[in-house]
Parts: structure tokens; C-alpha cells; sequence
């Protein structure tokens, strides 16, 4: 690794030209033989820890009962939307255990890249120096150290990536006038002149310091830029490469003009360093949608070949493709093996989350894996989606997360069961394991914009005092108070008692153990109630689906009623499952196992018994929001 020596032993590379690539596999970290293997965990480095959590106590009482008298609703929402809140790279690090223990394989991290020096772009995706990490981060040697200790616990990690547009390092220069969103101007035509800024957001004529317009000096240039202004980012066919939502700035974030071939190559040679630099396991790539089809494919297919020197055989690369499954399909259809699969941000992330509070009939979800769905059959058989139930944007649907109108703690467990045990790489995002909900009901009615801001799926789990102050410089912002989950500041809420947290912890355990979970083909399971026929049943009842590998059987059944118990006689595979069948997950004794007192408990055999040449496993009385799992062949 001597390549990652002189790297660090050097200040970053101001020029692309400084970098000289590893060539060989030498002592890089291999890529696993199939994705479908791993379970992800997305999280905001900014949002998630500081490391610091061992000088603060951990939230247990009710959030009221922490909260200071002179609290302030409009303080704690400045803080979040404006504020960087003091996640650290050093922090995530100090959290691998906890991961390891809730089941987690691979950490997607939310863009550690510089940020500029005065901007509020705590969630990263304004970048001004594609070659260094933010300070507020903490270092490259941290990021180095990070994937290096994550590896010796088996855990992978993926950088999050943006190569459609830089962040907001020039202005418009329009008649001699400074503008920051000028009017879109459709293609070929351009707007002729740029203005940088420096580390203080002035217009300067030529940059010097490294807070001064973007870095690496490639990337200096303003015909690397597409300079159209701001358009609509949904306007034009998603095949078209020149259509204004490809063209168009992202706001103030400055489009590459990607169909520049230089500038593709200077992006991928960024990005190719990061790989070589830090061994990590793959790239998510934000803003797929606003480059072409035909660009995306150079790009993903130029990191996918030099990751492949590197013994990276299967470098996975996720990309986040807007507007719905029809768009994300089309990007999967014409990169084919260059992209391993696209983020599940677009329709079906609602529906998971209606069926999983029993709102929605199940088919809605499973349809979605049906021959004639957009997304293909069994969607490809589950290695080209990644499956998300909460996010940091909300594309789609209200922006809240699951658990802040969830009927139990651990309603959640649902949709996670939905994703884990559904074909598809699933993801769970930071928080979801302590249920994090934003403050309770009571209090919402004062909260500015709950519901229609992202503000509030991004609370910071690490719970600090104070934000940062503005500027990179480490102080704290001392009159307002920190982001903190469910509405406070200074409690964290890294909590393995967590009754969410054991039974996801439960569930990733036998996720490991049975290759059918992970690979099987899939079934959603008639059943049927008090005598009825064997038939599908609509919203609010249980929802029972087989995973069927060669000849295993694994049958999992979550009871979507967030209030009553549910039950039914739920028909398996006569020719597999004809004698009994073996409890093998039961998230209610996953939370409780001193107390469970139910008649499933894991290691019970049920009896596969007949009706009308039906074979079937009767379920009776599963608990609201509760999930169990049974097979064939107990491991
Ligand atoms: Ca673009």
C-alpha cells in the first residue's frame, strides 16, 4: 500500500496530475461474490456520531422530561436545517461494533467530500475540493483508518458520489453583474461568463487558496461547466441528453457539462483515487437521472474496469435515479453490467410503507415482483434493486420517517422484515433501529413545517449540545441548541436494549443463515381465515410469503395490523414442506425472550396439516406488528 502512504504523507493533490494510480490487486479488499449477501446501512456523517457519545448520557426517560425550560421549537429546527451538527468520521468508526451487532454488512456514508468553508451543505452534496475530506469530517487518514478497521469486522463500505455537478463555487457573471440562479437557457446555448468565489463566498478573478472556487485545478476551467442556469429538473424525456433536467444546475450546485468527454475523464480520475486511496467497497451515485445514459455508462463502466485491477471484481455501484421506477429501469437496462442497481426510491418505497402499516393490500407491494411489472420479473431476482424504507429525502410522499405515526415502538419492524426478507439488497437507514420518530405528537403542532421539510429525517442520533458554529474552525454555535432525536439535544440514542434494535438485530441473524432469505424465489402465500377458502387477503392482515431455494422452504409472516392480533391457516409447498416446519425467527421473543410466554417460540415445530389437498402451517394469534419466521430445514 505505498501508494496510500505517499498520499498521506503528502498535503492533498491539487492536480490530477500529482496522483499516479496503484495498478495491482496488492493488498485490496475483494469485492463478495454476491450483493445480495450484504445489508446495508445508510447514514448522514454529519447526522450520526461524534464519538463522543460516552460524555453523554443515553435518552431513556420520556423526551419531555429532558428538555430545558426556555426550550425553543424554532431554535431546534435552525439547527437542524442550517447547521452542521459535528458527526465525525472518527465517529462512525467507534459505532462499527454496534453495527456489527444490529447485523449490518456494508455502510453507505452520505459524502464526506470538502464542502465549501460558509455553506450549510452539512448533507455533502455541494462539493468544492473533489480531492479532500471536510474538516468538519475529520481527515483523509480517518476515512483510510475507517474502511481499514471496518474490513477487519467483515463490514464493507460504500461513498456516496457526485459527478453531475459540483457545489456552488462560481456565480454567474451577467452583464457585469453578479447572479447566482439565472433564467435556463435551452441547448447549445450558454451563459459566456463565470465568477469564482473564495473561502468567504466573494467573487475573485483568479483562485489560489484551497477554499477558493473547486479543486482539483482540472476542474478550474469553466468549459467543464454546462452554464445554463437553473431549469426544471423534471422537464424533458429521460433519453434525451441534451433535456433540461440534465442541463440545468441543481439550484446553486453547478452541472458538469458532461458531454465533454475531458470533464467525464477528470470526474472518473477523481473518483478512481478514492477507491485507490481509501480500499472502500463501492460508490452510491447521487444524481444519476441528470446525466445521460450514454455519459453514465463511460463513467460507472470506467470505474467498474479500474476497481477490477484493483481485485475489486464486482465494485458495486447504486445508483439514485429520480422519477420512478420507469427511469431507473431505463438506466439499469443501458448500463447494464456497468451499474450494479438502482436505489428503490420511487414508487414502491410508499407502498412498502403502507403495506407494512396495514394500509395497503400486500399485491401492491408483491406485483411489483411480477413478470409484467416495469422493473421485470421477481425484479430481476433481487440483485439489481436496493430496497429503502426511509431515506434522507423522500423523493416520494411525506418527508417523515415510518415511526413518527407508528401505531407501537416497533411497528417499523415490519417494513424492515418487508426488506429483508423480500428479494432485493436491503437498506436501513440511520435511526430506524431506535424507532426515531422526531418529537412526540403533543408537540408537533408547534414544529415549523413538520411533515414538508427533510429537516426532519435527518435528525443527529449522537444528540449534541450545540451545532457547529458557521465555518470549518471546530467551534460550537453556542445559542442554539443540537439536533438532537426526538426533539432534544445533548441525549444520544445509541440504545442495544432497543426494542427495534434486538428484533432487527434477530432477524439479520437468520437473513445470514438461510440462503433461501437471500435468494429464493418468491411467493406471496394465500390463506385462509376461520374456514374461508385459501386466498389472498387485503391491507391490515397478516402477510405470509415463501422464499423457495431448491428444495428450502422458508415461510415469514408479519402481521400488518399495528393494533390487533391476526392469524390464519397459511398454505406452504406441499412437495417441501410436508411434516413440519420450524420456528426459526420470532421478533416478540427477540425483544423479550425472559418474558415470551407464545406458543411459537424459535425451535417450536408446527405441524404441516391438510385441508381441500391443501397443505398448510395453521398461524393463530401473531401480535400486532410482530413477525415470525419458519423452514423446512432448520439450521
Ligand atoms: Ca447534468
Amino acid at each position: 500500500m505505498t501508494f496510500v502512504k505517499y498520499m498521506l504523507s503528502n498535503e492533498r493533490p491539487e492536480s490530477l496530475r500529482d496522483i499516479i494510480l496503484p495498478r495491482d490487486a496488492d493488498g485490496y479488499y475483494p469485492s463478495p461474490a454476491d450483493w445480495r449477501d450484504e445489508v446495508l446501512y445508510f447514514l448522514l456523517p454529519d447526522r450520526f456520531s461524534d464519538g463522543n457519545e460516552h460524555n453523554r448520557p443515553l435518552l431513556r426517560q420520556h423526551p419531555s422530561e429532558v428538555r430545558p425550560h426556555n426550550w425553543n421549537w424554532q431554535d431546534w429546527f435552525n439547527s437542524g436545517s442550517g447547521c452542521w451538527q459535528g458527526g465525525k468520521i472518527n465517529g462512525i468508526r467507534t459505532k462499527l461494533d454496534y453495527l456489527n451487532d444490529l447485523g449490518i454488512t456494508a455502510i453507505w456514508i452520505g459524502p464526506i467530500f470538502k464542502q465549501r468553508n460558509l455553506s450549510g451543505t452539512y448533507h455533502g452534496y455541494g462539493i468544492q475540493d473533489f480531492l479532500d475530506v471536510d474538516p468538519r469530517f475529520g481527515t483523509r487518514e480517518d476515512l483510510v483508518w475507517l474502511v481499514y478497521e471496518a474490513h477487519k469486522k467483515g463490514i464493507r463500505i460504500i461513498l456516496d458520489i457526485i459527478f453531475n455537478h459540483s457545489g456552488a463555487n462560481w456565480d454567474y457573471l451577467i452583464d457585469g453583474n453578479i447572479v447566482s440562479e439565472p433564467d435556463y437557457l435551452d441547448s447549445p446555448y450558454k451563459y459566456k461568463d463565470i465568477a469564482w468565489r473564495n473561502n468567504w463566498e466573494q467573487p475573485i478573478d483568479g483562485i489560489s487558496g484551497k477554499g477558493d472556487g473547486v479543486w482539483p485545478r482540472e476542474l478550474q476551467d469553466k468549459d467543464c461547466y454546462t452554464r445554463a442556469g437553473k431549469g426544471d429538473l423534471g422537464a424533458g424525456e429521460i433519453e434525451e441528453t441534451t433535456a433540461q433536467h440534465k442541463r440545468t444546475d441543481f439550484f446553486s450546485f453547478r452541472d458538469f457539462d458532461t458531454t465533454n468527454n475531458q470533464v467525464l475523464t477528470f470526474l472518473a480520475e477523481c473518483y478512481k483515487y478514492w477507491i485507490a486511496l481509501t480500499d472502500c467497497d463501492g460508490f452510491r451515485i447521487d444524481t444519476l437521472k441528470h446525466v445521460s445514459l450514454e455519459e453514465a455508462r463511460d463513467f460507472c463502466g470506467s470505474i467498474k474496469e479500474y476497481a477490477v485491477k484493483l481485485g475489486k471484481h464486482d465494485f458495486f455501484l447504486v445508483g439514485e435515479v429520480a422519477g420512478g421506477d420507469y427511469n431507473a429501469n431505463r438506466y439499469l437496462d443501458v448500463l447494464t453490467h456497468n451499474l450494479n442497481a438502482a436505489l428503490d426510491i420511487g414508487e414502491m418505497r410508499s407502498v412498502l410503507c403502507d403495506v407494512a402499516r396495514g394500509l395497503t393490500d400486500p399485491q401492491a407491494y408483491f406485483n411489483g415482483f411480477s413478470w409484467n411489472d416495469v422493473m421485470g420479473s421477481h425484479r430481476k431476482i433481487g440483485n439489481r434493486h436496493v430496497s429503502i424504507l426511509n431515506d434522507h429525502d423522500h423523493v416520494w410522499g411525506e418527508k417523515l420517517r415510518f415511526s413518527s405515526h407508528a401505531s407501537s415502538l416497533h411497528q417499523v419492524i415490519v417494513g424492515v422484515a418487508l426488506q429483508l426478507f423480500t428479494l432485493g439488497i436491503p437498506c436501513i437507514y440511520y435511526g430506524t433501529e431506535q424507532a426515531l420518530s422526531g418529537p412526540e405528537e403533543s408537540e408537533r403542532v408547534w414544529i415549523p413545517y413538520w411533515g414538508n421539510s427533510d429537516v426532519y429525517l435527518r435528525e443527529a442520533m449522537f444528540g449534541p449540545e450545540h451545532p457547529l458554529d458557521e465555518g470549518d474552525n471546530g467551534n460550537l454555535k453556542n445559542d442554539l441548541p443540537g439536533f438532537g432525536p426526538y426533539g432534544t439535544s445533548g441525549y444520544h440514542c445509541f440504545d442495544q436494549e432497543h426494542p427495534v434494535f434486538k428484533r432487527i438485530a434477530s432477524l439479520n441473524e437468520i437473513r445470514k443463515i438461510y440462503p433461501s432469505l437471500r435468494y429464493g424465489r418468491q411467493y406471496l402465500r394465500p390463506f385462509s381465515i376461520l374456514d374461508s377458502p385459501f386466498e389472498y387477503h387485503g391491507a391490515g392482515e397478516i402477510i405470509p410469503w415463501a422464499r423457495v431455494l431448491d428444495d428450502e422452504e422458508t415461510l415469514c409472516i408479519v402481521n400488518s395490523s399495528g393494533s390487533e392480533t391476526r392469524g390464519g391457516d397459511v398454505m406452504v409447498d406441499a412437495g417441501l414442506s410436508n411434516y413440519k416446519m420450524t420456528v426459526v425467527a420470532n421478533t416478540e421473543q427477540a425483544a423479550d425472550p425472559q418474558n415470551y410466554r407464545g406458543v411459537y417460540p424459535v425451535g417450536a415445530q408446527v405441524d404441516v396439516c391438510w385441508k381441500d389437498g391443501v397443505a398448510y402451517v395453521p398461524i393463530r394469534d401473531l401480535p400486532p406488528s410482530e413477525v415470525i419466521v419458519l423452514t423446512n430445514y432448520p439450521r
